[in-house]
């Protein structure tokens, strides 16, 4: 029998394991009571968006009933969630922040 050489394909090598976290969306839903402003500031100062694209992402949410804000690891995503939550009702908005996975 012949010996193997290097380069032979005869052998299939196990695969290197590459393991990636799981990804979230987040999503912002609409309400009929919380502000427009007060929304696209949320996405200005919690999601790092500039004014025009915050106010895109508002009126999709607005329209079309909610909308993705972003994509983060599950500890981001949550974070994201709880700080807009606590942010909305410290406010008294009902405005709700939800998390998805991919
Ligand atoms: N629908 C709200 C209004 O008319 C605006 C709004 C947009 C509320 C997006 C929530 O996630 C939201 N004032």
């Amino acid at each position: 029998k012949a010996p193997r050489r290097e380069g032979d394909l005869s052998v299939k090598q196990a695969e290197p394991q590459v393991k990636r976290p799981p990804l979230y969306r987040v999503v912002l839903l609409n309400d009929d009571y919380t502000p427009m402003e007060f929304v696209v500031e949320v996405l200005q100062i919690f999601f790092h968006m500039d004014r025009g694209k915050a106010t895109q992402i508002m009126l999709h949410v607005h329209t079309r009933g909610k909308g993705v804000c972003g994509v983060y690891n599950r500890d981001v995503a949550e974070t994201k969630v709880d700080l807009v939550n606590e942010h909305a009702r410290k406010n008294d908005h009902p405005l709700m922040c939800t998390m998805e996975p991919v």
